[in-house]
């Protein structure tokens, strides 16, 4: 029937969705091209997908008037304005669920690596000195109180897995829910004061950005973990910073920053601290998973059967 959809990739995206678009597409790259700005200019009017795992604005929306979908790879999408495409008629789209339980392992993976300072353990037995000491001990988390700050599907996943640990668990979110059997606080600092360790998997955007700021780690107190899965904006690094330089909690285990890939000198200078290069969904198979869902919904799209999972800003409802 009509001629394949034109696509724009603003940079290289995961071989799946390279491929598959490649061979129904007529794809456009940014990336590499000679003059990027002049090749916008030149193929955006007829652009009518695009594939993302970055920033999206109105101003970039507005170079592609015939932007009908923005397919966003990860579940996190607060580099997209949802809004602006919105009000654009554009639909987002992202991908939940299918990395739900792989960022919830990693969680889990970093609460222990970042109490039991297992990073800290490694590197004491490569430099050679087992033989001449024991690795000092641990903090433990054997009796401790677990806060996870925001309870959506992550969150869950989360908390189910923490069942099988036997710690007491206790959430904040927006609202209290009314299915589940943890302990609601109204506020950030209400749960950082009940619990032990702190686990953020709220979303990123305005609306969270500094959640957990000077406060927030005050009342975690000098025994609190502070472990952070979600985005770099929910938490004041400044502030994050200072509270484990001066004891005001006791670590922290982060696989997400303000200004990715740049980690601030002040959080590597700390021992107390275990670091990861955002690698919550990074695994093959779920990487995958999500690049299927990107190309499920962009296909699914443009065979006139609507996104798969749009997001809350952008809601599908047949066209009648
Ligand atoms: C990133 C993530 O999207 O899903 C999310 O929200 O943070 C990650 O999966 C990934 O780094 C791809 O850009």
């Amino acid at each position: 029937g009509a001629e394949p959809a034109d696509i724009l990739l603003l940079r290289g995206m995961h071989p799946l969705i390279e491929r598959t678009l490649d061979s129904r597409f007529t794809v456009h790259r940014l990336e590499g091209a000679a003059d990027p700005d002049a090749l916008l200019s030149k193929v955006g009017p007829r652009i009518r997908g695009l594939c993302v795992g970055g920033a999206v604005d109105g101003a970039l929306m507005d170079r592609l008037p015939a932007l009908e979908l923005i397919a966003n790879f990860g579940v996190g999408y607060d580099a997209v304005d949802a809004k602006a495409a919105a009000q654009r008629d554009i639909i987002v789209t992202n991908t939940p669920d299918v990395l739900t339980d792989e960022v919830a392992d990693l969680a889990i993976g970093l609460v222990l690596a970042t109490i039991r300072r297992l990073p800290q353990a490694d590197r004491y037995l490569r430099e050679g000195h087992w033989p001449k000491a024991p690795f000092p001990l641990t903090p433990s988390l054997r009796g401790r109180r677990v806060g996870i700050l925001g309870l959506g599907r992550i969150g869950r996943a989360i908390a189910k897995r923490l069942e099988g640990f036997e710690v007491q668990i206790d959430y904040y979110g927006r609202n209290r829910q009314t299915d589940v059997a943890y302990t609601y606080h109204d506020s950030p600092v209400g749960l950082a004061r009940a619990v032990h360790v702190l686990i953020v998997v709220a979303p990123g955007g305005p609306q969270t950005k500094g959640l957990v700021d000077a406060a927030v780690l005050e009342a975690l107190g000098p025994e609190g973990i502070l472990v952070n899965v979600a985005r770099g904006s929910v938490v004041d690094e400044a502030a994050l910073i200072e509270a484990l330089r001066t004891g005001t909690i006791l670590g922290a285990g982060l696989d997400v920053f303000e200004n990715e890939p740049h980690v601030p000198a002040g959080l590597i200078a700390q021992d107390n601290t275990v670091l990861l290069p955002h690698v919550g969904s990074a695994s093959e198979h779920t990487r995958n998973a999500m690049a299927q869902l990107v190309v499920d919904n962009v296909l699914s799209w443009f065979e006139g059967r609507g996104p798969i999972t749009p997001v809350a800003e952008t809601p599908w409802s047949e066209r009648t």
